[in-house]
């Protein structure tokens, strides 16, 4: 099972398409650890962002991201990080594969809507940022032994 740090961005809490993206998740299977809504602080997108510091689009990246409130969300699931970029699509609306969230909900160049870790190490970093660990629920789910076939070792 592998966690990821899923922000749903300005954008998507302004064009009120937040529940439709968590529901995107909740439909696939993800089960939900963590869930706020929060306002980024700039010196924690300085944080989040660093790799990119040098990049041409980095004062914009980073003046979006803290622009209005945004949810994060730690999510988990069997290759978890992997089948979260799918569902998310490529960088940007404008080039992202119809039946993707940015393919579907975007248009922008800039604005993307969401953001998913794209490796287990970014992934522990980022839940790291924005989580303390006792914020992260365990718990059963109901439905879970139909989600995955259990029936071997692993959850298949
Ligand atoms: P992804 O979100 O698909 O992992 P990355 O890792 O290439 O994309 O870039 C991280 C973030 O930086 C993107 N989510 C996007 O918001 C921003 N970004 C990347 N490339 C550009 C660009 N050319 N212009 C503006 N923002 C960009």
């Amino acid at each position: 099972m592998e966690k990821t740090l899923i922000i749903l961005k300005p954008d998507a809490l302004q064009r009120n398409m937040a529940g439709r993206i968590i529901s995107r998740f909740e439909d696939k299977g993800f089960q939900i650890l963590a869930l706020k809504a929060m306002q980024i602080r700039r010196e924690l997108a300085e944080e989040h962002y660093g790799v990119h510091k040098d990049k041409p689009f980095y004062p914009r990246l980073l003046s979006y991201i803290t622009s209005s409130p945004v949810i994060v969300m730690v999510l988990q699931a069997n290759n978890g990080i992997a089948v979260a970029r799918k569902m998310m699509g490529a960088t940007f609306g404008s080039n992202a594969e119809p039946g993707t969230i940015r393919g579907d909900f975007g248009l922008s160049n800039s604005f993307n809507l969401i953001h998913g870790s794209d490796s287990p190490e970014a992934a522990e970093f980022e839940i790291g940022l924005y989580f303390k660990p006792d914020e992260l629920l365990g718990y059963e789910r109901g439905n879970e032994k139909w989600i995955y076939d259990y029936s071997g070792d692993e959850p298949e």
